[in-house]
């Protein structure tokens, strides 16, 4: 039974779905500069060389670029998330949608370089600051209330090319000032907000290179992380100044490890992974201080933080209001040789033969997350929300426009009994957000076509189509569910 002010709703990222990238001032993130790409093959990130001659980078962010290179938007590459779904110029019509559905919630992030557009400057830009209070005045008109993510994979571009990015302590006092200025700008609007989406990224993506990932990568994602870790505690601090009403929420991107063996050296390297995978960024988040095994994952490859007394102050000060987290899939680890792979994009590992996959090669597994919900919760003790959970899949329109997409609402009924569970078990769950509410940009492939959306939006990967909204079946699904109050699942 969930809690009777349970928040059912959707979640999106600026970057995925807002388009309008060189409108009203904004200036360049990441994104703008990253190809779309598909299961397959990689995104690849676009720049210039010193001489002028174009290049590309794989688009996992861990390239580095030829000395004297600058990122730069290519003629003869197509960049996915420049027009996004226009929520831009249709957020009107979307947020009627959902507040059609019955959403409470929804999830969105300020784009910071829409704010600052390079992200060095003293004030904001009027314009993206007035964007979003349009947006959030739009969502409390119909009663939804904005669940709101800081940074989500889209640090300004020029902080990455002239300061080196998250690499650099300065970024601190720039998100400071980003931060503060969402805080203030939109206080009375929006009282639920996120520091830095999937912040665990960073690390586990490392493992997806297998062996190659070098000790230069680790200490460079660990070092970025302390600083995020530092900037997310000084939001936590501000947020709450500026309004003690505000509910501030660390955002990791959960999966649920298991070891394919009962062998002990199995059993041993998957509490591993969870340490440096999940427990890690959570554990400094949470109880604003990092975890005795820290030290461990540091000396594996010769970290050395930059680190300060006043950080480990800061740590402490800032510690979230609530354990909020992202889950689509399970993995399983082993140290014995596998035969069987998961292959697809960001998924790596064993296969699990109990489960099943997605056509991008994601576990799917229910179980997985009730799991997730009641290890979490008590570890920490605090109130938790699933922010991102979800079903990407190929959908048909038929003659007719009608859309049915019964494999997700399976995949979403699923996850939700599972919660149920969980909430019955004694965890405070708050809200669930479910990704991609409406079709967008996907962040790993860059494609249309790995949809999530109760919305369809017709957009294809060339960027082709009238970018038209349409309901799915499961839209029509998930309004019972939230009139239900979660209760009526059929
Ligand atoms: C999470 C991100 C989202 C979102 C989602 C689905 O990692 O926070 O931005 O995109 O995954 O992933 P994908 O878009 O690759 O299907």
């Amino acid at each position: 039974m969930f809690r009777k002010d349970f928040m059912w709703g959707g979640a999106t990222a600026a970057n995925q779905c807002e388009g309008a990238w060189n409108v009203d001032g904004r200036g360049m993130a990441k994104t703008d500069v990253t190809t779309g790409g598909s299961v397959n093959s990689h995104r690849l990130v676009t720049y210039v060389d010193k001489d002028g001659k174009p290049g590309t980078l794989p688009g996992m962010g861990n390239g580095t670029l030829p000395e004297g290179a600058h990122y730069a938007v290519l003629e003869d590459y197509y960049y996915p998330n420049h027009d996004g779904i226009d929520f831009y110029h249709h957020y009107k019509e979307d947020i009627a949608l959902m507040a059609e559905m019955g959403f409470q919630i929804f999830r969105m992030s300020i784009s910071w370089s829409r704010l600052f557009p390079r992200g060095d400057e003293e004030t904001p830009n009027e314009k993206g600051v007035e964007f979003y209070r349009n947006v959030f005045t739009e969502l409390r008109k119909y009663n939804i209330e904005p669940l709101v993510t800081l940074s989500h994979f889209d640090t300004p571009l020029y902080l990455e090319e002239h300061y080196g990015g998250w690499n650099n302590r300065k970024l601190i006092g720039f998100f400071d000032r980003f931060a503060k200025t969402c805080f203030t700008e939109y206080k009375g609007l929006v009282k639920y907000w996120l520091t830095f989406n999937e912040i665990n990224n960073t690390v586990m993506f490392l493992e997806l290179f297998g062996n190659t990932a070098t000790d230069e990568m680790y200490q460079s994602a660990y070092q970025q992380l302390h600083y995020q870790f530092v900037a997310s505690a000084h939001a936590v601090k501000t947020g709450h100044e500026i309004d003690p009403e505000n509910q501030i929420g660390c955002m990791i991107c959960g999966i649920t490890f298991y070891p394919l063996t009962s062998d002990p050296k199995d059993i041993m390297l998957n509490r591993h992974t969870w340490e440096k995978g999940i427990f890690y960024c959570g554990d400094v988040q949470c109880k604003g201080k990092y975890p005795t095994f820290a030290k461990r994952l540091w000396d594996e490859h010769h970290v050395r933080l930059d680190m300060t007394e006043q950080d480990l102050k800061d740590l402490q000060e800032g510690c979230v209001d609530m354990y909020t987290f992202s889950y689509y899939m399970s993995t399983v680890v082993t140290t014995h040789e596998v035969t069987e792979k998961v292959s697809g994009n960001f998924s790596a590992g064993a296969k699990n033969p109990y489960l099943t996959y997605s056509d991008w090669g994601w576990a799917l597994d229910p179980v997985g997350l009730r799991y997730y919900l009641e290890m979490l919760y008590d570890r920490y003790e605090k109130p938790m929300m699933v922010v991102e959970n979800g079903l990407g899949a190929y959908d048909k329109v038929e003659e007719d426009g009608s859309i049915h997409d019964p494999y997700r609402i399976d995949y979403l009924r699923e996850h939700i009994k599972e919660m149920d569970l969980a909430v019955k078990e004694g965890v405070d769950l708050l809200a669930y957000t479910m990704w991609g509410c409406i079709d967008l940009v996907s962040a790993g492939t860059g494609e249309m076509r790995k949809r999530y959306g109760f919305i369809y939006v017709d957009k294809d990967d060339e960027g082709k189509g009238t970018y038209a909204r349409s309901r799915k079946d499961s839209f029509y699904w998930f309004k019972k569910v939230i009139a239900s109050g979660g209760e009526d699942l059929d």
